[in-house]
C-alpha cells in the first residue's frame, strides 16, 4: 500500500489541523505556514496528485471553487481574496491537489506585485 499524503492524514484526523469546512467531497483547513492573515487549503478527499490527474469532466473542479467562495464569505474576506493552485512536481510542495484561499490583508495586494521568481 502506498504511503498517505500529509493531507490524507489530516483528512483521516491522524494529524491535527484547524478545520474550516468538510463535506463528502472536500475538506478545508488552515495552512500551517500562512502566507496571508487568512490562508485556507481546500482539498479533495480523493488524493489526486495534481489538477492534471483529475478527469477533465469531474465536477470536483467546480466544487472546489464553490467551496472557496462559500468560505471567503464565511471568513469575511469575500471583497478581496486570492485563489491559487500550484500544479506539478516542480511547484507543489504537497502532491495532493489543493486550492489556496488567501485574504485578510489590510493593504492592497495586486497580483502584479506577486514575486516573479
Ligand atoms: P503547495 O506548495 O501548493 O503544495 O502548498 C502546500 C501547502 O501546504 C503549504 O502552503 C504549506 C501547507 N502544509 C504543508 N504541510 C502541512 C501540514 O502538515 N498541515 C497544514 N495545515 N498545512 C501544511
Amino acid at each position: 500500500m502506498s504511503e498517505k499524503t500529509i493531507f490524507e492524514q489530516i483528512r483521516d484526523h491522524e494529524i491535527p489541523a484547524t478545520f474550516e469546512y468538510e463535506d463528502d467531497q472536500v475538506i478545508a483547513f488552515r495552512d500551517a505556514h500562512p502566507a496571508a492573515p487568512v490562508h485556507v487549503l481546500i482539498v479533495p478527499r480523493h488524493a489526486y496528485p495534481t489538477l492534471e490527474d483529475i478527469p477533465a469532466d469531474d465536477p470536483i473542479q467546480l466544487h472546489l471553487l464553490q467551496v472557496a467562495r462559500q468560505l471567503a464569505h464565511r471568513l469575511g474576506i469575500e471583497k478581496n481574496y486570492r485563489l491559487t493552485m500550484n500544479v506539478g512536481r516542480q511547484v507543489q510542495e504537497v502532491h495532493h491537489v489543493h486550492l489556496h484561499l488567501l485574504g485578510g490583508w489590510s493593504q492592497p495586494r495586486h497580483a502584479g506585485k506577486m514575486a516573479a521568481a
